[in-house]
């Protein structure tokens, strides 16, 4: 059983949510760059890993997660050093555990429907994430007043939610509402985020320099 975290990454994927998740952990952790256009994450290799042949994943302690919202939760409580997530027994626990879920059951979802136009199905009581507007006007009240989702705490919901927001701007399927702009302000000033942001460009760099 193996402390070292490895991280399966694609930096044109989710998995860069928690690449910057890693950099505000602190631990060691070594990069296993998946190439999607050898088709790597659909190899029997990769699909040992994740059976989805999607990215991100991570393997820590012999145990494999996947699924962005759990690896950040797991990291969180794995590293409670870092400060990322209230204990258990706090009641921000529950405000919480409230926003990762939210992210991973309706903010994906709405983001992704939205960027691919997927038209809007008529029975939207039926639908996990109810409507877009909702899904927006909601995430807007999680990130107000702040400066936090916890308030005066950044958290790991910070690092998963501004990660989608911001994935959600770049991509129009979020309209950049002031409130958001200014959320993203604050997080992009962390240093964790610049340093997974200088790693990326030169991951990038490094991928296109192999195509
Ligand atoms: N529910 C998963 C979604 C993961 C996912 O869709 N990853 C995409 C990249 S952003 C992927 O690996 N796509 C490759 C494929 O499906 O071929 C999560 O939240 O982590």
């Amino acid at each position: 059983m193996s402390d070292e975290i490895v991280f399966y990454h694609n930096p044109m994927s989710r998995a860069r949510m928690v690449h910057w998740m890693l950099e505000e952990v602190g631990a060691p952790y070594r990069i296993e760059l998946v190439d999607f256009q050898k088709g790597v994450h659909k190899k029997p290799e990769f699909l040992a890993v994740n059976p989805m042949g999607k990215l991100p994943a991570i393997m820590h302690r012999g145990t494999v997660v996947t699924e962005t919202g759990a690896i950040c939760t797991y990291l969180a409580d794995a590293f409670p050093a870092a400060g990322l997530a209230p204990r258990w027994d706090e009641p921000a626990r529950g405000t919480y555990l409230r926003w990762m879920f939210f992210g991973a059951g309706c903010v994906d979802s709405a983001l992704i429907d939205r960027m691919l136009a997927r038209p809007k199905p008529e029975r939207t009581s039926a639908l996990g994430y109810g409507t877009y507007e909702d899904v927006v006007d909601t995430l807007e009240k999680a990130i107000t007043p702040g400066p936090y989702i916890l308030h005066e705490r950044f958290s790991a919901a910070d690092v998963y939610i501004g990660a989608q927001i911001g994935f959600g701007i770049m991509t129009k399927s979020l309209e950049p509402r002031p409130s958001f702009q200014s959320y993203l302000g604050r997080l992009s000033q962390r240093p964790a985020y610049k340093r997974f942001q200088e790693q990326s460009e030169k991951l990038l760099a490094r991928i296109k320099a192999t195509v």
